[in-house]
């Protein structure tokens, strides 16, 4: 039988979950655009008022929001609420350019909570269940997110950050934890070490896994399922919208369902900015409707996919998205983190390289590994290979500064990465993420 953390709300009927979002919209976007000026700029230089939308039909009428506008905005210029009625931040990593800092009121939080313990619940979890969270701690939402979704739902919840894979089989063994949450690949390499460490499904008692924050296939999701003894839900996220449980997977395992009742989902073509009809595959936009604290209206996620609102087998009545097929931007998410070519570029540049770099990106033991090749400068030619090797480490120390992840650095002679007569390409990525 399906469980529902919050059944009212889950199956609701269209023309409820439409009325929700209508009432909801109007709201909002009187919030935003009484306390975000930064915001109320961009609607009236589209010439739009809040008394132009009255309902999720006048959606297309506002003006869309991307990363370039959390730059400029940068910290706070995008905040709806005075700076003490927050609790709590959450961050990527990256530039300061590049860095989101999405802010939380209690009531932030505690809606995001929901989200993530609809999740739970979505993936069988119940006030019996022991929840393994070995998603990072910290600024990064996953672990923050899924632990407090698992509180909610009433789970023993044990925080155990990511790291330290034989502590957490141990942890697994000992207390007896019965759903994990993490990152896909970071599953696949737990299931390898359990392998590794001489142990079998048999031996855990995990049943469920909650797996997010990157792209994974379906094939991944046999080799989880299959090493781990469980069955594998996908979860979708992004700091901008809370974190994880914007969408999350049902016993049906095609597709997420989004929470209609706190974000209006649209699929753009990413060229023209023009709303696609259901059904179509473009970019995905968030609109929030419920968040105080940081409520972006059409956020552009950059991440490419088609929406459906097909029957579910589940019961839910929430538009589902299908897993993230790719993106319309050059963000790469390695190990879990967001990495945009950009900002290895800008590392090698106050360095004082050549801008001429090859970013190798490739999945070995189910582990994501990163590469930078960079030509060394003709001054630098005559270095001793003691001289080069300190180069590349200190190389490698500045890029994990900058991206927190450190690359392994590989300096090789002037001109021997090949020019382009075109596009440069700059990043060769290996690893297979979409079916
Ligand atoms: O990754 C939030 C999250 C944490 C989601 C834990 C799920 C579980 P960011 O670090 O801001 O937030 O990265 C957001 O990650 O735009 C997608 O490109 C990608 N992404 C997130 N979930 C999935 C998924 C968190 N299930 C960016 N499948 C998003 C594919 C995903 N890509």
């Amino acid at each position: 039988m399906e469980n529902y953390y919050q059944k009212e709300i889950e199956c609701a009927s269209r023309e409820e979950i439409k009325a929700l979002q209508d009432q909801r919209l109007v709201e909002q976007v009187k919030h935003v655009y009484e306390n975000v000026p930064y915001y109320r700029n961009l609607m009236e230089e589209k010439g739009v008022t809040p008394e132009d939308i009255k309902s999720t039909d006048d959606l297309h009428k506002l003006p869309f929001i991307s990363k370039a506008d959390l730059r400029d905005a940068y910290p706070t210029g995008l905040l709806a609420v005075p700076l003490s009625e927050c609790v709590e931040i959450h961050s990527t990593s990256g530039t300061t350019g590049r860095r989101v800092v999405a802010f939380y009121t209690q009531g932030d939080i505690d809606l995001w909570h929901e989200c993530c313990a609809r999740a739970v619940v979505a993936a069988g979890g119940t006030k019996d269940d022991i929840v393994q969270v070995a998603y990072g701690y910290g600024l990064f939402t996953g672990g923050a997110g899924l632990d407090g979704g698992s509180h909610k739902v009433g789970c023993m919840t044990l925080p155990m950050s990511s790291g330290n894979t034989e502590r957490q089989i141990q942890f697994m063994q000992d207390l007896k934890a019965t759903i994990l949450c993490c990152t896909p690949s970071y599953a696949a390499y737990i299931g390898e070490t359990l392998h590794d460490m001489g142990l079998s499904p048999e031996d855990i008692s995990l049943k469920a896994g909650i797996f997010g924050a990157e792209p994974w296939t379906e094939e991944m999701r046999r080799d989880i399922e299959k090493s781990l003894g469980i069955k594998a839900y996908d979860i979708y996220g992004l700091t901008e919208t809370s974190g994880p449980g914007v969408a999350y997977e049902c016993s049906a395992q095609n597709g997420m369902h989004i929470n209609e009742d706190h974000f209006i989902a649209e699929i753009i073509d990413p060229d023209t900015g023009e709303v696609l009809p259901e059904g179509e595959k473009g970019e995905l936009v968030f609109t929030s409707i419920t968040k105080k604290a940081f409520p972006l209206l059409r956020y552009r996620t950059r991440d490419i996919c088609v929406l459906t609102r097909e029957k579910c087998s589940c019961g839910r009545t929430h538009v589902k998205m299908t897993k993230p097929m790719g993106r319309s931007d050059d963000m790469m998410i390695i190990r879990g983190v967001n990495v945009f070519p950009s900002q290895i570029e800008t590392v090698l540049l106050e360095q004082g390289y050549s801008p001429n770099y090859l970013i190798e990106v490739d999945r070995v033991n189910n582990t994501d590994t990163l590469d930078v090749f960079v030509e060394l400068s003709s001054d630098m030619f005559s270095d001793t290979v003691k001289e080069i090797a300190k180069r590349e480490k200190d190389l490698s120390i500045a890029m994990r500064t900058m991206l927190g992840i450190g690359p392994k650095v590989h300096l090789v002679p002037a001109k021997s990465i090949a020019r382009s007569e075109g596009k440069a390409v700059r990043v060769v990525d290996k690893r297979k993420l979409h079916d």
